[in-house]
Order: structure tokens, then C-alpha cells, then sequence
């Protein structure tokens, strides 16, 4: 395999078990040949954002790198959460898993109608930049380092619910 590119996820949820669903996602991506996860955040429980009726996130980041362009990965992302019965019902609101492509490194901005990079959001979301932070302070987005935006990002409620480095790599009780 030849790795090309680096690249940042989000990952979240809150239905089920988030924690256990982000795993096997990332579990799911580093199986595949092209692609290799090299740096996962710890995982934070984080309050509903957008929408705030809903049950609270737990959310994580996490550095991959892959020989796939970001619109392949996007589709590939998107696949792990199809196989995982996550449903589409309404924007920002409840799912079992969620993985966002965040940003590519050294990449140009992309604007498809599948795919914006970096994520459009991504600066907004304590959730995404509070474990970003963690694994990438220094990746500069939209003109400004992780740590700076996290830094001025209001993180209210945010803490950390798992520590451990290899938290991804559990597998499901049975
Ligand atoms: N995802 C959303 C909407 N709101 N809030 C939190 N805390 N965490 C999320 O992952 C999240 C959210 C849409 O993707
Ligand atoms: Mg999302
Ligand atoms: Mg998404």
C-alpha cells in the first residue's frame, strides 16, 4: 500500500453505544489496505449540538492516512455507517454513529455537492475541535492552528470519558 494522504475524522454519537460504534468504524477503516488509523483522541461526552433536545454525544477524532481521495473515503465512511444501520432521519439529530472527513492535509479546499473540505463546521463545534486538539494542535484550518480554535471555542459541559490509548481497538462483548 502507499499512503498518500493524511487525513482527520470526527466521529460521534448518541444512541446505543457510541463508544463501542466508534470502534468498530475505526476498526473498520484501519482493516482496509489502503487505509491506516494512526492517531486516535481520547473520547469526550459532549452536550447536543444544533439540535439540543436529544441525548448527549460521545465524540472522538481521529488521524487516518489513506491512498483514497477525499469523495472515495467520504463514500467509504459513509458505507461503515450504512453497515452499521445508522438512519437518516432528520439533520443533527439522534444516530448511532457518525463519521465526518474534517479536513485532508495540504490539500485545496474542496466545494463538491457531496463533499466540503475543510468540514464546514469544524471550527464551530467544540466537539470536534476539543479532541481534535488533542491529536493534531498544530494542523492549521481556515487560517488559524487546532489550538488556537479550540481555544477560543466554548466547551461547557465537555469531558472526557475514555483516556486510554487503545480504546478503539476493544472488541464487543459477546
Ligand atoms: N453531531 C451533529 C449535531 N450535533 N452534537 C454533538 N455534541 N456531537 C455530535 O457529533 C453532533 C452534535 C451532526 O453531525
Ligand atoms: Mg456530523
Ligand atoms: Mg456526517
Amino acid at each position: 500500500m502507499t499512503i498518500r494522504y493524511r487525513t482527520w475524522l470526527g466521529l460521534g454519537g448518541n444512541i446505543g453505544e457510541p463508544i463501542q460504534a466508534m470502534a468498530e468504524a475505526l476498526q473498520a477503516l484501519h482493516a482496509r489496505d489502503d487505509t491506516r488509523v494512526a492517531a486516535v483522541s481520547p473520547v469526550y461526552r459532549t452536550p447536543p449540538w444544533g439540535k439540543t433536545d436529544q441525548a448527549w454525544f460521545h465524540n472522538a477524532c481521529a488521524q487516518v492516512e489513506t491512498s483514497m481521495l477525499p469523495e472515495d473515503l467520504l463514500a467509504v465512511c459513509l458505507d461503515i455507517e450504512r453497515h452499521m444501520k445508522r438512519e437518516r432521519i432528520e439533520r443533527w439529530g439522534p444516530r448511532i454513529i457518525d463519521i465526518d472527513v474534517l479536513v485532508y492535509e495540504n490539500w485545496k479546499p474542496v466545494e463538491s455537492p457531496k463533499l466540503t473540505l475543510p468540514h464546514p463546521r469544524m471550527t464551530e463545534r467544540a466537539f470536534v475541535l476539543v479532541p481534535l486538539s488533542d491529536i493534531a494542535p498544530d494542523l492549521v484550518v481556515n487560517g488559524k492552528r487546532v489550538a488556537e480554535w479550540a481555544a477560543s471555542c466554548d466547551r461547557t459541559g465537555i469531558e472526557k470519558a475514555r483516556e486510554d490509548a487503545g480504546w478503539w481497538l476493544e472488541s464487543r462483548a459477546e
